[in-house]
């Protein structure tokens, strides 16, 4: 009888014990459904409320309003102090290029699990503050989810036109209106605006990169094509930093193509013909006005065979992972350029 008693209390707890294993991996498995789906603008909005609340450094931030006033919001990660590098991660400046607001949100939500578990993350955000965004084009995503699967500019009227919208990536005073890859018609996909930041949301960008005082580095997520992009992106002249381009350029693209085996190829300029040169993209702007290395991602699918715009929602996740270990290089380069620290996880 004792024997059986005791026995079956062992049981008891080893089931006890599978119960809370079996809860874990759950509560994992289901903080991963999230990334399995294409998600809404109001979605994400409350997905990044709960990344804020659940994370002493994280904050929730609010850029300012698009045209039609909605909330350009995102993540800041800092420790606090001042002066301290800073890099700069958004996503969706076009509105159809869904995989980028999923990828840049699985970011924050990433770093902010990761800062409490792990002792890198931890070290290199003592260190660089992180800004995500994951929705720079509200109106034209929500549109792009309620009317138009393929819109791609923003949605603000164009006065004596009847179209409406502007790209937003030719909108920027770098080489703007410069002819490649550009138009001044409000009809065309490409149109460049009124003037410099005559777009409502690439001015509140603008207007919100600027007051970081230390900005080193700036991702702008696009998709697709697979490539990683460093400046020019309006000439294949090379810049006066070309070899620190190219060297985080390939260390990104390495870390990218080498975490499930999809390849990506980087270059800069138009790629080596991969690609087509554009003036008056945001990059190109934050290298040139801001003296940040800004590189543009085109997230997966590599054709559009694969997809395209419409990434399979199977491979959402791997996308995510793939730009996760991506902007990983830029803030570890970011960290190591921090004055006598060459060693991220050493320095503080
Ligand atoms: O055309 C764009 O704005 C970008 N491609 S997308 O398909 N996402 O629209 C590429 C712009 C950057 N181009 C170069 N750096 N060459
Ligand atoms: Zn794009």
């Amino acid at each position: 009888m004792v024997y059986l008693r005791n026995s079956s209390r062992r049981l008891e707890r080893k089931i006890d014990r599978e119960n809370q294993y079996m809860n874990m991996m759950r509560s994992q498995r289901d903080g991963e459904a999230w990334y399995t789906i294409y998600r809404t603008y109001d979605e994400v909005q409350d997905k990044l409320e709960e990344i804020a609340s659940s994370n002493s450094i994280a904050t929730l931030i609010n850029l300012g309003s698009s045209y039609e006033n909605r909330s350009i919001r995102g993540i800041k990660f800092s420790t606090g102090g001042n002066n301290k590098p800073a890099v700069f991660f958004n996503g969706c400046q076009h509105a159809r290029e869904w995989v980028t607001v999923m990828a840049t949100t699985y970011l924050a939500d990433q770093l902010s699990q990761n800062y409490t578990s792990d002792n890198f993350i931890q070290n290199l955000l003592n260190i660089v503050d992180v800004y995500i965004v994951p929705i720079v084009n509200p109106d034209g995503y929500v549109y792009s989810h309620t009317t138009d699967r393929y819109w791609r500019k923003n949605r603000q009227p164009n006065p004596g036109s009847s179209y409406v919208g502007t790209d937003l990536n030719r909108n920027w005073d770098a080489d703007w209106n410069g002819g490649q890859s550009t138009s001044t018609s409000p009809s065309s996909d490409i149109y460049v605006g009124a003037y410099p930041f005559s777009a409502y949301e690439a001015n509140v960008l603008k207007n919100y990169m600027q007051s970081i005082p230390n900005l080193l580095g700036h991702l702008d997520i696009h998709s697709y094509s697979a490539l990683v992009l460093g400046p020019w992106g309006y000439t294949n002249i090379q810049t006066p930093d070309h070899a620190e381009v190219v060297s985080l350029g390939n260390a990104m693209n390495n870390a990218i193509t080498n975490t499930n085996g999809y390849p990506f190829t980087f270059g800069t300029g138009d790629a080596n013909g991969s690609l087509y040169l554009a003036s008056g993209t945001m990059p190109d702007w934050s290298y040139d006005g801001l003296g940040a290395l800004g590189y543009t991602y085109e997230l997966r699918p590599n054709s559009a065979s694969g997809g395209g715009f419409e990434l399979p929602e199977s491979q959402i996740l791997d996308a995510c992972e793939e730009n996760y270990n991506g902007a990983m290089e830029m803030i570890i380069w970011a960290a190591d350029i921090q004055a006598g620290c060459t060693d991220p996880s050493a320095c503080n």
